[in-house]
C-alpha cells in the first residue's frame, strides 16, 4: 500500500509544532520516544477481552504477559494490592469505578467544575451528572483553598454514597483524611482522581490518598509521561458491601467487581498496544531518573508561581504545591480566551480557565491554567522559569502589538532549540 504522505506530513508538522513551542497545558507531556514506539505495534491486531489468564479469545499468551507486567509495574509505583490497566481515558475509568461503587441515581459529592473540578465529577453536561445525582462543594473566596467546611456540610444534609476528591485546575495539595472522616460519617465511599499530580504522589512529593481512598484513578499521560489512557488503583483490596457473591457462595472482592465494572461494563476489547506503552511508562516511573524529574516539576512550578508573583499576577491560593498554577488575570484587564490566543501567536501555548467566583463565561473565563510537566520534559530548570514568564508577560502586556508577539515568537524558538524534542526523528 501507497504510504499515507498526506497523514504522516500533518503528523511531522505537529513534531515541528511541539519542537518550536513553550507547552505549558498542565495536562500535557512528552513522553519518551519507547513509549510513543511501543504504542505503534502490532498488539492493536489482538481481541483480548478478559483479563491476563481469563481471555475470550485464543492467542492472548504474549498480550498477557504485558498486560501483567503493566499491572505489576503500577502496583510497585504506588504500593498497591489491585491496578487495573485496561481504561481507555481517565473518564472511562471514572466510569467503571461509579459503575461498580454505585446504582444509577445514587448521589455523589465533587469539586465544582467551576472551581477547578473535572466534568466526570458530576458536571451535568457529562454522563456523571445524567446517570447520578451531583452535588457539589467548592473552594474558599478567601483562600481560593478547597472548603471542606462546606464539603461536609453537603455531605451530611446530602448523604452521598460518593465523595470524589481531585481536581485538573487546583495547585494545592489535599487533605484525604479529613476527606475520608467526612465520608464514613455518612457512609459514603471515596474516589480520588489523581490524573494530574499523579507522578508528584508516586514519588511522595504531595499526600498519599492511597490511604484513606477506597479507590484512585488516574490517566496516565500527564505527569505519568505515559501513552493517553487510564488506570484504576486501590492500595487494598475489601469485601464488597453489596453482598455479590461467587459461585460457592463467598462474598467477591472489590476488585473482582471493579474489573467486571471495567470489562465488560463499560468497555470492550482492551487496547493491548496502548498496555504495552503503559508497561514501558511504568518502568519508567521506577527509575532514579523519574525521581529526578517529579522533584523539578515541584521546583520548577514554584519558581514560576514566584516569577509570576514578582509581575503582579494573581495566583489562585498565592501558589502552587505541585504542578500547575491558575492565574486571575482581571487585575490586568485581560480575558482568559485573549490571553491564550494571543500567547497561541507566540507559539506559548496553554489554556483559558476559569476561575472561582468567575464572572464570564466558560469561552472566555478570567483567568489561565499554566503548568510546568512538559518544559520540565525538555529539560527546563528554575532559571528558565524566570525567561518563560518574561515571555508571557511582555506578550500580554503587548496584545495589540504585533511586532513584540513576533518578536517574542522568535525568542521562544531559539530558547527552545537548546532542549531538543526527539532528536532521533531527525
Ligand atoms: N482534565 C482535563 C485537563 O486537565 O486538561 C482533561 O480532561
Amino acid at each position: 500500500m501507497q504510504k499515507d504522505t498526506q497523514v504522516f506530513g500533518l503528523i511531522h508538522q505537529e513534531l515541528e509544532r511541539q519542537r518550536n513551542g513553550i507547552e505549558l497545558i498542565a495536562s500535557e507531556n512528552f513522553a519518551s520516544l519507547q513509549v510513543i514506539q511501543a504504542m505503534g505495534n502490532v498488539m492493536t491486531n489482538k481481541y483480548a477481552e478478559g483479563y491476563p489468564g481469563r481471555r475470550y479469545y485464543g492467542g492472548c499468551e504474549i498480550v498477557d504477559q504485558t498486560e501483567q507486567l503493566a499491572i505489576d509495574r503500577i502496583k510497585k509505583v504506588f504500593n498497591c494490592g489491585y491496578a487495573n490497566v485496561q481504561p481507555h481515558s481517565g473518564a472511562q475509568a471514572n466510569a467503571s469505578v461509579y459503575l461498580c461503587a454505585l446504582k444509577a441515581g445514587d448521589k455523589i459529592l465533587g469539586l465544582d467544575l467551576s472551581m477547578g473540578g473535572h466534568l466526570t465529577h458530576g458536571s451535568p453536561v457529562n454522563f456523571s451528572g445524567k446517570l447520578y445525582q451531583p452535588f457539589f462543594y467548592g473552594v474558599k473566596k478567601e483562600t481560593g483553598t478547597i472548603d471542606y467546611d462546606q464539603m461536609e456540610a453537603v455531605a451530611q444534609k446530602e448523604k452521598p454514597k460518593m465523595i470524589v476528591c481531585g481536581a485538573s485546575a487546583y495547585s494545592r495539595d489535599w487533605d484525604y483524611k479529613r476527606i475520608r472522616e467526612i465520608a464514613d460519617s455518612v457512609g459514603a465511599f471515596v474516589m480520588a482522581d489523581i490524573a494530574h499530580p499523579a507522578g508528584l504522589i508516586a514519588k511522595n512529593l504531595l499526600n498519599d490518598p492511597f490511604e484513606y481512598c477506597h479507590f484512585v484513578t488516574s490517566t496516565t499521560h500527564k505527569t505519568l509521561r505515559g501513552p493517553r489512557g487510564g488506570i484504576i488503583l486501590m492500595r487494598h483490596d475489601f469485601e464488597n458491601p453489596f453482598g455479590v457473591k461467587d459461585p460457592k457462595g463467598n462474598i467477591r472482592t472489590m476488585s473482582h467487581l471493579m474489573d467486571m465494572a471495567v470489562f465488560p461494563g463499560t468497555q470492550g476489547g482492551p487496547l493491548e498496544h496502548i498496555i504495552a506503552s503503559k508497561a514501558v511508562a511504568f518502568g519508567e516511573l521506577l527509575t532514579d531518573e523519574y525521581t529526578v524529574y517529579a522533584k523539578q516539576i515541584q521546583s520548577n512550578a514554584q519558581a514560576m508561581a514566584k516569577a509570576f508573583i514578582s509581575r503582579g499576577y494573581n495566583i489562585i491560593s498565592g501558589g502552587t504545591d505541585n504542578h500547575l498554577m491558575l492565574i486571575d488575570l482581571r487585575n490586568k484587564n485581560l480575558t482568559g480566551k485573549k490571553a491564550q490566543e494571543t500567547l497561541d501567536k507566540a507559539h506559548i501555548t496553554l489554556n483559558k480557565n476559569a476561575v472561582p467566583f468567575d464572572d464570564k463565561s466558560p469561552f472566555v473565563t478570567s483567568g489561565i491554567r499554566v503548568g510546568v510537566p512538559a518544559i520540565t520534559t525538555r529539560g527546563l530548570k528554575e532559571e528558565h522559569m524566570e525567561v518563560v514568564v518574561g515571555f508571557i508577560d511582555k506578550v500580554l502586556m503587548n496584545v495589540n502589538d504585533e511586532n513584540v508577539i513576533a518578536t517574542v515568537r522568535g525568542e521562544v524558538k531559539e530558547l527552545m532549540k537548546q532542549f531538543p524534542l526527539y532528536p532521533e526523528l531527525g
